[in-house]
């Protein structure tokens, strides 16, 4: 895959020793595939490959994706707004260079690591990891850090659809997701805003939660690249930074991770980052935002309006601590 690299991660550092073993197999063949490609038959990569077919359906299916009951009906941010108006430092920090620079990132094709404590490690096409059958549309709201929302028409599916796919170790009690790194493709990489790839991180729990979404689409289209296509992750009660985009990697483990703005100002930054009017940034207040296409200010609701969904999950834990 031309211009394509993986962060490079110690996988022994992640990984049970006979995982460990396996994945050091699938490497050696998939080395000695490289050097060689007519000497070895693709079915000795079979061995970490996934036991399913291979189904590139959800391409074309997305365009008619059925609504979810989860959806919310509010008025829908336009299209342009959405398509015009992102964070996605990887392109630069202007609000509009993503949509200026998106045309640079190549999605196709697209390959996903599994990797760490789970049964079906492997590097898997987008093709073999996505079902036609669980695209839905979702209405959520998005509601940046930096006190901005938005009304979102998403396509994707349920990201636990796929992590029952993948089988997680009963060990394994955080995803941790990564973005692709490469400077050739994403300008904004050749600076060191941040400590790249962006690296975000979900307890299981929340990672199963039915309204946690992997989106591949937005307004009955393909996700545009700014909006970080082909794959992204949406989780509709955290700020806005959570939801990680053009993911190319998938890892269960055991210790919480440390999210790619945590380790950047762990003051103003925790690892949870579910919305919340009552906890302020340091630097302004959470307890309004200003909602893309409309004047004035609204109220800033418990976990973005999920509350009843959500709130749950946090029993017993102290949100001013664990912000
Ligand atoms: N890889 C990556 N993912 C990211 C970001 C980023 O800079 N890089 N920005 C986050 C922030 S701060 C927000 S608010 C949302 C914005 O998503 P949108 O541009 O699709 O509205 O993406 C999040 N995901
Ligand atoms: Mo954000």
């Amino acid at each position: 895959m031309k211009g394509y690299r993986y962060p490079s991660i110690s996988l022994n550092e992640v990984t049970p020793e006979p995982l460990y073993r396996d994945r050091r197999r699938f490497m050696k063949q998939a080395a000695g595939l490289a050097l060689g490609a007519t000497l070895l038959p693709p079915s000795l990569l079979a061995d970490t490959a996934p036991a399913w077919p291979a189904d590139s359906s959800w391409r074309t299916a997305l365009a008619d994706a059925p609504a979810s009951d989860f959806s919310s009906r509010e008025t829908l941010t336009d299209e342009r707004t959405i398509t015009s108006y992102n964070n996605f430092f990887e392109f630069g920090t202007r609000k509009r260079d993503p949509s200026d620079w998106a045309h640079q990132l190549s999605t196709d094709p697209w390959s996903v690591r599994v990797e760490g404590l789970v049964e079906q490690p492997g590097v898997y096409d987008l093709d073999q990891l996505i079902k036609s059958a669980w695209l839905e549309e979702r209405i959520y709201r998005l509601r940046c850090v930096e006190a901005w929302s938005m009304v979102i028409p998403w396509v994707g599916f349920q990201l636990s659809h796929l992590i029952n796919q993948l089988k997680p170790l009963s060990s394994a009690r955080y995803v941790v997701f990564e973005t692709l790194y490469d400077p050739s493709q994403f300008r904004g990489q050749r600076q060191q805003t941040i400590d790249w790839p962006y690296r975000e991180g979900l307890r299981m729990d929340e990672a199963m939660h039915p309204l946690t979404l992997m989106a591949v689409g937005l307004y009955g289209k393909t996700l545009p690249n700014q909006n970080g296509a082909p794959l992204r992750l949406v989780v509709p009660w955290k700020y806005g930074f959570k939801s990680i985009k053009s993911i190319v990697t998938l890892r269960f483990q055991e210790e919480q991770p440390v999210s790619s703005w945590q380790a950047l100002a762990p003051n103003e930054y925790g690892f949870y980052a579910n919305v919340n009017p009552e906890v302020n940034h340091p630097r302004w207040s959470q307890a309004t935002e200003r909602r893309l296409g409309e004047s004035g200010r609204r109220a800033t609701l418990m976990f973005n309006g999920y509350a009843e969904e959500v709130a749950h999950l946090y029993r017993g834990l102290d949100l001013r601590v664990h912000y």
